[in-house]
């Protein structure tokens, strides 16, 4: 397999006996390895830590607490930190935001440990994160003790809480308090079931103290895990797929927009293939990751974050519309063809994500009108749908097109020589990923999507998350994780705002010697703000100069790069120019293809822009 992903993935699930379970560990690190000192599952907290290894769990991101303690030790002293090996983080908004990471490249749970109530207090815009994107995680917590009369004076007492789980359950899947060492072995495979079952996301077991510390007396009974597996998501109705494919296959103006789908090089194939055999159009989405070749005749349109003018014409002229989990879907129809307009096309809106929509946040976005709904996903969707086409059609050939193709627009180079726009950089970008299998985790805001070119499903990875900023650095690191030892360079391109939030994530990334290559975009503002106070200022007939005031990072300018040493990664910058970046571009790929994290600190320009559009901005920077 070219990326090396999926044979790792091939091999998970496997069960392991009890007496091979330590034997058989098969992390793969060139770290000297500990050898586990006491093999004997004889704690509570060694059934926890048996059951993470039996499920296959690899890592585990944490910082440490006393009220996992008990878990600590098992991990380091019955597992001999190996499968799952920790990744100690320096703050738990990383170790859930590199779990992220991790699952998006691979749509497997990583585990992550986070201490009481104020480690998972610390996790929790991160939980947020990962339940928005529907992706997996088992979260371990701990509180504690519960019987009062085993706690130590003060610190327990603080540090125990009743019903932790409130904090997250209003965004996790969900979350269990066991009692006794057999009742963790079912809590642990039911949370990783549960997390790893469509729609994905996190779940949490929080181990109250006396019990991870109590010892094993008799017997625990360690299941066959192979027996307790998710499942696959549900197959769509057979009378649905026919429906669709004879509405597909009449239709004049047929329009697939792509939405969240699986990283399998088969998938996208197949994605691929149903579009030709349709001759539809297909529209593809910045906030999911790639999901159909960007240059593809049958994609006319860059992938954008918001619909073009472009985008709504084609809405407007379908007649029939195949939505494959596309998110926030009813705002794309306001978007594009007016609010609360009727939609004209006929619409078949393949989704399962209703089934974990709650009352309490509305990341399930305005209802959106389905002529024929299918409650399954996407990737379960394609094939039976291109096989009903294929049959309907009496051929496997492809469709003639039934839209305008893709008309190749030549991009200019960048356009500044002393300073660099988003723009310019997006350009050196560009021609960097050219003849390179680079993998971008996520793009800083504003990203110039034109720019972009897909053609792999590892291609790009989406910024399809709660928003909060303060991820790219977790994440990165985590999509990092994952494809460490496969033939893809990772390349992460964030905000100095995320970079300062959580610059610290690096550290983890250095003291685990995962490689990759990181720009900051760096602007020196919350400039996503900018424009907001800008347009405030413009609505209100206010000075429009002011915008940034309140929303920089200057005197002093934050110094990026000695930032990153001080957290063992090398780098360079500022680098001002497009011309430069293209040549620290290419040291930094020697640095990471030495298996190091290399991070170029990019000065982007924003005054040029302002200046184009006319705009005066005497109220920035001494400093520029
Ligand atoms: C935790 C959190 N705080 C604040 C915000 C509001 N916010 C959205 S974008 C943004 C600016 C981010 O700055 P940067 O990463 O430098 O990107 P830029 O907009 O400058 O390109 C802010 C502060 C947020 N989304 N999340
Ligand atoms: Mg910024």
């Amino acid at each position: 397999m070219a990326s090396g992903i999926e044979e790792r993935a091939s091999t998970s699930r496997t069960a392991i006996s009890p007496d091979t379970a330590i034997a058989s560990a098969r992390f793969d690190d060139k770290d000297p390895l500990l050898e586990p000192c006491n093999a004997q599952c004889a704690w509570g907290s060694d059934a926890v830590a048996e059951m993470l290894r039996r499920l296959d769990v690899r890592y585990i991101a944490l910082v440490p607490g006393s009220s996992y303690r008990g878990l600590h030790d098992s991990l380091v002293n019955y597992l001999g930190n190996r499968d799952p090996k920790m990744l100690v983080c320096l703050h738990e908004e990383h170790a859930v935001a590199i779990a992220h990471g991790y699952a998006k490249v691979t749509e497997k749970p990583m585990a992550v440990a986070v201490h009481s109530g104020v480690g998972l207090m610390h996790a929790t815009m991160a939980i947020y994160n990962i339940w928005c994107a529907r992706l997996p995680v088992v979260i371990l917590g701990a509180t504690g003790p519960g019987d009062a009369e085993l706690r130590r004076p003060w610190i327990d007492w603080i540090h125990t809480a009743k019903d932790q789980a409130a904090l997250i359950r209003n965004y996790s899947k969900w979350d269990d308090e066991p009692r006794s060492p057999q009742g963790v072995v079912e809590s642990v495979m039911r949370a990783h079931q549960i997390a790893s079952t469509q729609p994905y996301g996190p779940t949490y077991v929080c181990l109250d103290v006396a019990l991870q510390e109590m010892p094993i007396e008799g017997d625990v009974k360690f299941p066959d895990v192979a027996r307790f597996a998710p499942g696959l998501p549900p197959a769509p109705a057979s009378e649905a797929v026919e429906q669709a494919a004879q509405w597909l296959v009449d239709a004049k103006k047929p329009v697939i927009l792509m939405g969240r789908v699986s990283r399998s090089e088969s998938d996208w194939q197949a994605r691929i293939a149903l579009a030709e055999a349709l001759g539809a159009v297909v529209l593809t989405d910045m906030k999911t990751a790639a999901s159909f070749p960007t240059e593809h005749p049958l994609h006319p349109i860059e992938p954008r974050f918001r619909p073009s003018p472009a985008v709504a014409d084609i809405l407007k002229e379908a007649d029939v519309i195949l939505a494959l989990d596309w998110i926030d879907l009813k705002g794309q129809f306001h978007q594009t063809l007016g609010q609360n307009e009727p939609v004209p096309a006929k619409v078949i809106h393949c989704s399962v994500d209703r089934y974990v929509h709650n009352g309490w946040s509305m990341d399930y976005y305005g209802l959106p009108p389905a002529d024929l709904p299918i409650l399954s996903t996407p990737d379960m969707l394609v094939p039976p749908l291109l096989a009903a086409v294929r049959k309907l059609r009496a051929t496997d050939a492809p469709a003639a097109p039934k839209w305008p193709t893709r008309k190749s627009v030549a991009l200019p180079a960048p356009q500044n020589e002393r300073t660099m726009t988003l723009r310019d950089l997006a350009l050196v970008i560009r021609e960097f990923r050219k003849g390179r299998k680079v993998t971008v985790p996520t793009y800083s805001l504003g990203w110039p999507s034109e720019t972009v070119s897909f053609d792999h499903p590892l291609d790009y990875l989406g910024f399809d998350s709660g928003g909060g900023v303060g991820s790219g650095p977790g994440n990165s690191i985590g999509v990092a994780l994952a494809l460490k030892g496969s033939d893809r360079l990772v390349l992460a391109v964030i905000g100095d705002g995320d970079y300062a939030m959580a610059s610290n994530a690096f550290w983890t990334a250095a003291h685990m010697e995962i490689p990759m290559l990181v720009v900051v975009a760096n602007n020196r503002s919350y400039y996503n703000d900018v424009a907001h106070q800008e347009r405030m200022a413009v609505v209100r007939g206010r000075p429009v100069a002011n915008k940034f005031i309140g929303q920089e990072m200057i005197e002093p300018d934050l110094d990026i790069i000695a930032i990153a040493k001080g957290h063992g990664i090398d780098g360079e910058g500022p680098v001002e120019r497009a011309a430069d970046l293209a040549a620290a571009l290419t040291r930094g790929e020697a640095a990471v293809r030495s298996g190091k994290t290399y991070l170029i600190d990019a000065r982007v320009d924003v005054r040029i822009q302002d200046a184009a559009r006319g705009e005066h901005t005497k109220g920035r920077q001494k400093s520029a």
